[in-house]
């Protein structure tokens, strides 16, 4: 392990051999992976968080200045979320609310004392857990500023101190900066609700004009959407030659667009460069995050336009279109033009023909109207299922790609183990996009190869046995998902008590470990593959498992080998089951629609 935290260093420390033991200043191996850790959670946290405030600032200017082109596409979620923020509503006009949603969001980010607001939506004993431990967030740039603090030289030497301060950070993140983002996007662009899509390198078109987005934010997205649908852009194509538009996405971005509109994915992250490689692609537009730094000289073999448009992220020979909020719709419109007159330029072109069908959009909102009906939107019916034993439980599986492991089958083996055992995925991230790719998003996957029980349950509902629920900030959909289960009873107090686990089996970004160790906080078993750069010490990862479990209820494991990872998740699963006394399945009704029908309203 290697700690370079100052320049009496960097010093590599050997915990298994005769090497040193300490850093030059005497730091311990579970202080340098403490401070390493620590780090990578703060930096994690800052992006997501970062995100979220740009959404809040783009609310605003929905509501102040609608020639953004942006608007308020979901009252009822900016209604709620007023709420959940101490925002009047009553007899106040959307715009006033709106107005004072996105003030109280911007002011969450530097508020300096009291309670993160979006902590309250956890049920009430994982509150006072964290509320014993100090561990609530006071403000979103507070505790990851805090954090870089205590971890620089000669500070925090305490790796359990370091890790309390690693969990508020991270909290600050789950239940801060991330739930910002997505529920001010669903305010902005819609609740996302179930919708067919397709995925993979074959959604890119011979015939149109390919602009492929890549990165996060849907600030920008959205706005390239609404362009790519204007008559006089359509036209323009028409008049290069190309038939229309055709508007794909990569990684996050391409989530945000699936779930909203409906629109193509061609690829997770590391389908990036191979997007380019069809030369196919007109342009590339670019935000910010998991944007690999090769494809600008990627982009030269072909004629491929790589456009960055975000002041945090620049590259060195791309071309720069700054993007802001102010003007958003106008910049959209510039960014396709130049896309456009790029169709003429087009070489060879080697599209892949393979694409795939998949259902995404599965909201906590979706979750509750599908499992419930219109009138009677519930968890009640999976809780009821999960003590008949037809579900056994619930896995997050989500998280990136990493070379490190042949492409998407850690994600696509791990979700196949699970639900053949009865266990209803749900995903995020490029996760997501790798099972989605692999025919496990559509109903009939659930026959081919989900449980008995799950199948069943699916062929009632008409859902697919994986759900699809978002992008990396959309882990916190799960958050909430997990706090409406524990809500709607009979599966315990807290969400320590649920049969649930998580998983990233291929996780590469330091936003990864700033989701795992929120999810931990809030009492979920979570399963890392591909190592973790803290095994260097016994210490630290005996603080992460063990000691976090008797602190927390949730606990980190290590397991690169995909089935011994099911099995983690699976004995976690029937642990919990046991412990609720639910281990063995008792006969339960199954609610179709008639029988929710028949509820009384
Ligand atoms: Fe080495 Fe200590 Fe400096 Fe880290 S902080 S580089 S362990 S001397
Ligand atoms: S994009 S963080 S590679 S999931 Fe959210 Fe994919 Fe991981 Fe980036």
């Amino acid at each position: 392990m290697c700690c370079r935290n100052c320049n009496m260093g960097p010093c590599r420390i050997d915990p298994f051999g005769e090497g040193a033991h300490t850093g030059v200043c005497g730091a311990t191996a579970e202080v340098i992976v403490a401070r390493n850790f620590g780090r990578m959670i703060a930096a994690g946290a800052a992006a997501h968080s970062d995100h979220g405030r740009d959404v809040a600032h783009a609310l605003l200017l929905a509501a102040e200045h609608p020639e953004s082109g942006y608007s308020i596409k979901n009252v009822n979620k900016l209604r709620k979320v007023a709420r959940i923020l101490g925002v009047a509503v009553e007899n106040r006009e959307t715009k006033e609310i709106a107005i004072d949603v996105a003030q109280k969001a911007l002011a969450v980010f530097g508020q300096q004392e009291g309670e993160i607001p979006f902590i309250h939506l956890a049920p009430e004993p994982r509150q006072a857990i964290w509320r014993r431990l100090n561990l609530v967030p006071r403000g979103i740039d507070r505790e990851i500023v805090e954090l870089m603090h205590r971890t620089t030289m000669g500070t925090d030497q305490d790796h359990r101190n370091i890790m309390l301060q690693g969990t508020r950070a991270a909290l600050s993140d789950g239940w801060g900066g991330s739930m910002i983002a997505t529920e001010l996007q669903d305010i902005l662009f819609g609740t996302p609700s179930p919708v067919r899509g397709q995925v993979n390198l074959g959604v890119l078109s011979q015939r149109d004009v390919n602009i492929v987005v890549h990165g996060h934010e849907p600030v920008l997205s959205e706005m390239l959407v609404l362009a790519a649908r204007e008559g006089e852009l359509v036209n323009l194509a028409k008049s290069k030659g190309a038939q229309g538009i055709n508007l794909v996405g990569i990684c996050c971005t391409a989530n945000e667009i699936l779930l909203r509109h409906g629109l193509p994915v061609a690829g997770n992250v590391l389908q990036q460069e191979l997007a380019v490689l069809t030369g196919a692609v007109e342009a590339m537009i670019v935000d910010v995050q998991c944007i690999m730094p090769s494809l600008p000289e990627l982009c030269k073999c072909h004629h491929t336009h790589l456009i960055t448009t975000s002041a945090k992220g620049r590259m060195p020979g791309a071309i720069h279109h700054p993007f802001s909020e102010e003007n958003a719709l106008q910049t959209a419109r510039e960014i396709v033009r130049e896309a456009i007159e790029n169709f003429p330029n087009r070489g060879r072109v080697d599209i892949p023909d393979e694409k795939m069908d998949l259902i995404a959009g599965f909201s906590h909102e979706a979750i509750t109207y599908m499992l419930g009906g219109r009138f009677r939107g519930s968890y009640l019916p999976l809780n009821d299922n999960i003590v008949n034993g037809r579900i056994r439980g619930v896995a997050g599986v989500v998280g990136c790609c990493n070379p490190k492991v042949v492409h998407d089958q850690g994600h696509v083996e791990l979700v196949k183990e699970l639900i053949a055992n009865d266990i209803l995925v749900v995903q995020t991230g490029c996760s997501a996009i790798a099972c989605a790719k692999a025919g496990l998003m559509i109903p009939e996957s659930a026959e081919q190869y989900a449980g008995k029980g799950l199948a069943e349950v699916c062929r009632t509902v008409g859902m697919p046995p994986v759900l699809h629920s978002g992008s990396c900030v959309d882990n916190s959909r799960i958050l909430i998902a997990l706090s409406e289960m524990v809500k709607t009873g009979g599966l315990g107090r807290d969400i320590s008590d649920l049969p649930v686990a998580g998983a990233a089996p291929e996780w590469m970004s330091e936003k990864a470990i700033a989701i795992g160790q929120y999810f931990v906080a809030s009492g979920v078993f979570t399963v890392f593959g591909v190592g973790l750069p803290v095994q260097g010490s016994e210490v630290f990862y005996r603080h992460l498992s063990e000691e976090h479990e008797t602190m927390l209820g949730g606990m980190w494991a290590v397991e690169p080998d995909i089935h011994r990872m099911a099995s983690l998740m699976i004995d976690h699963i029937n642990k919990k089951r046991k412990a609720l006394g639910i281990d063995k399945g008792k006969e339960r009704v199954l609610f179709d629609m008639e029988m929710r029908r028949e509820l009384a309203i």
